[in-house]
């Protein structure tokens, strides 16, 4: 019972944060259809418009409009419901194929490498993520590499200490591979379960950047066979399409086997979950949808399109 209330509530909050994206998708789809004496040119004409606004991208508007054309041809969908249906399956049928939590294994180092540009929300997931894990019962270990300004380290140390796990921490400017290095001795002499790396994300550097992280990723794979176990990448949802655009640059540069979205909360772009899944085929682990310690939400996608298109009340 207490556990169906929290359930209810976590996706109320999951909705409520939804709220900019669901306007787009489930309120202005609404009006365009019931808006509509029939469905015809015009119709789908507004639809693609709309859809374009909630970031979902191009391909997947193309394909849904196709679908719904279609369907309508076939006289399958003179009700309105079912055009809107065929909206929710074909989100459903895109993002069931992103849905891939993270496996993590009980007695074994899992090393997590974060990564992406600066204020996407790393060092904020990585609070979010150590207090997940520690609620879990594991032992969590936060390593500040991002080295490059003192407030960054503080940060770390700020969530680290809130949630209360041990950070790793060398002065500003050390070398982020030599941090790593030390975590890494000190989680094999412990009993370390996870252990999650905070990296730099300035881009006006970018080569140099990306060197930077491949040294990190080349000494984890030294000192620990298989690491890093995951290279989560994070990605603000406000930037829309170029979220994108980052992605394909880290995963080209080098690699990345998991996104977090954040900021979920109070942004229309929404929908770029959906160019996400068709475009780059890389596991949504997590969301973000707040600022505070319970706010990452593991990605589930059935949860995430009824959260959508539930309607209120
Ligand atoms: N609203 C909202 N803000 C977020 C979320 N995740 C991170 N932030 C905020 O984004 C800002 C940048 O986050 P930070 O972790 O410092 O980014 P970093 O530079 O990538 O480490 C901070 O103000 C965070 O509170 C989220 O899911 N929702
Ligand atoms: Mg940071």
């Amino acid at each position: 019972m207490g556990n169906d209330n929290e359930k209810k509530s976590l996706f109320d909050k999951l909705k409520v944060g939804l709220a900019k994206t669901r306007k787009i998708l489930l309120t202005d789809v609404d009006d365009i259809i019931l808006g509509s004496k029939q469905i015809d040119q015009a119709t789908f004409d507004e639809l693609e418009e709309t859809l374009i606004m909630a970031d979902v991208g191009p391909a997947f508007t193309y394909d849904l409009i196709e679908r719904m054309r279609e369907q309508v041809k076939r006289k399958e969908l003179d009700k309105s419901d079912l055009l809107k249906q065929v909206l929710r399956d074909s989100m459903t049928e895109i993002l069931s194929k992103s849905e891939a939590p993270l496996q993590i294994p009980k007695n074994d180092l899992f090393t997590i490498m974060v990564v992406g540009v600066n204020g996407t929300g790393k060092t904020t997931t990585i609070g979010k993520l150590a207090h997940r894990f520690k609620k879990k019962g594991m032992s969590v270990m936060t390593v500040a590499a991002d080295t490059f300004r003192a407030a960054a380290i503080e940060q770390l140390e700020v969530w680290s200490q809130r949630v209360g796990v041990p950070l790793i921490k060398q002065k500003t400017n050390a070398d982020p591979a030599a941090v790593i290095f030390d975590a890494i001795q000190s989680a094999k002499a412990g009993n370390t379960n996870v252990m999650i790396i905070d990296t730099a994300g300035r881009l006006h550097t970018k080569v140099n950047l990306m060197e930077e992280l491949k040294k990190m990723k080349r000494i984890m794979t030294r000192e620990i066979p298989g690491a890093p176990h995951e290279i989560l990448l994070v990605l603000d949802a406000t930037t829309g399409q170029n979220a994108i655009a980052q992605a394909k640059m880290f995963r080209d540069e080098i690699g990345v086997t998991g996104i977090a979205l954040t900021k979920l909360d109070g942004t229309s772009k929404g929908g770029v979950l959906i160019r996400i899944s068709k475009e780059l085929a890389i596991p949504i682990r997590y969301i973000g949808i707040g600022e505070d310690l319970d706010d990452l939400r593991r990605f589930r996608s059935d949860e995430f399109v009824s959260a959508l298109f539930e309607q209120n009340g």
